[in-house]
């Protein structure tokens, strides 16, 4: 087992949900060629009550994984990250706090959390996260967003200013396709630091995709020549 923390690259953050594959397309299948398509991280969300069952999709998902080097997160379930040894959590403003999780796991777990304006993004810097989701951007079928506020680029640039000179990094979530992403990119970089998004989080334009490869490698592109650029 590493003793250090792993270095993460954010650029495409693949998160799962399995219920929005295509009709007969395979989760393992779908995960393995979004990772030969450039995904660079991955979390493990699913809807899944039993624990058992929970357990052995994300040690089958570290395990594809691993074969990419590319590293896992577990959505909320401590239990899980524990169980399987992956890199660490995604936890929302409402799952474990965060100062108790990085009690639980140590200095070098992974832990992220989802924010939604600059206030949860100054306390999750304070708390010790390693990187935040900003989001939801835009609407998006994969969640219920119904009562929260679509951030759009613009609220997405406001929590970065928040993040700015932290060292702490940020993915955008919610809605994000290939015609808005260049978009979101560029709108989001932070109006008074310059501070700009370290990558993007995705479910449905991967899961949903029947050629995940496609879908990856297209993003990727657009996120990497982003980057190059700054
Ligand atoms: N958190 C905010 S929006 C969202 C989550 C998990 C869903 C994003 O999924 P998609 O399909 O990429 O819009
Ligand atoms: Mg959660």
């Amino acid at each position: 087992m590493s003793s250090s923390k792993p270095k993460i690259d954010y650029s495409l953050y693949l998160v799962t949900g399995r219920e929005l594959l295509p009709p007969g397309k395979d989760y393992y299948e779908s995960l393995e060629e979004s990772l030969q398509g450039g995904v660079t991280l991955v979390q493990v969300r699913e809807k899944l009550t039993d624990t058992g069952e929970f357990i052995d999709v994300a040690r089958r998902t570290k395990e594809i994984c691993d074969r990419y080097k590319v590293p896992v997160l577990i959505n909320d379930r401590i239990d899980v990250h524990l169980a399987i040894g992956s890199a660490g959590i995604h936890i929302g403003q409402s799952d474990c706090p965060l100062p108790l999780a990085r009690q639980l796991l140590g200095p070098n777990a992974i832990i992220g959390v989802s924010v939604s304006s600059p206030a949860d993004a100054k306390r999750a810097v304070a708390q010790g996260a390693d990187y935040v989701g900003i989001g939801p951007v835009w609407p998006t079928g994969s969640k219920d967003v119904s009562k929260k506020v679509l951030l759009s680029p613009e609220g997405v640039g406001a929590v970065l200013d928040a993040l700015a000179g932290t060292g702490v990094e940020a993915v955008a979530i919610g809605g994000i396709h290939p015609p808005n992403l260049q978009y979101l990119l560029h709108a989001s970089i932070a109006p008074n630091s310059r501070n700009h998004l370290a990558g993007i989080a995705i479910i449905s334009d991967i899961v949903g995709s029947r050629i995940p490869k496609e879908a990856s490698e297209g993003l990727r592109k657009v996120v990497d020549s982003f980057k190059r650029s700054r």
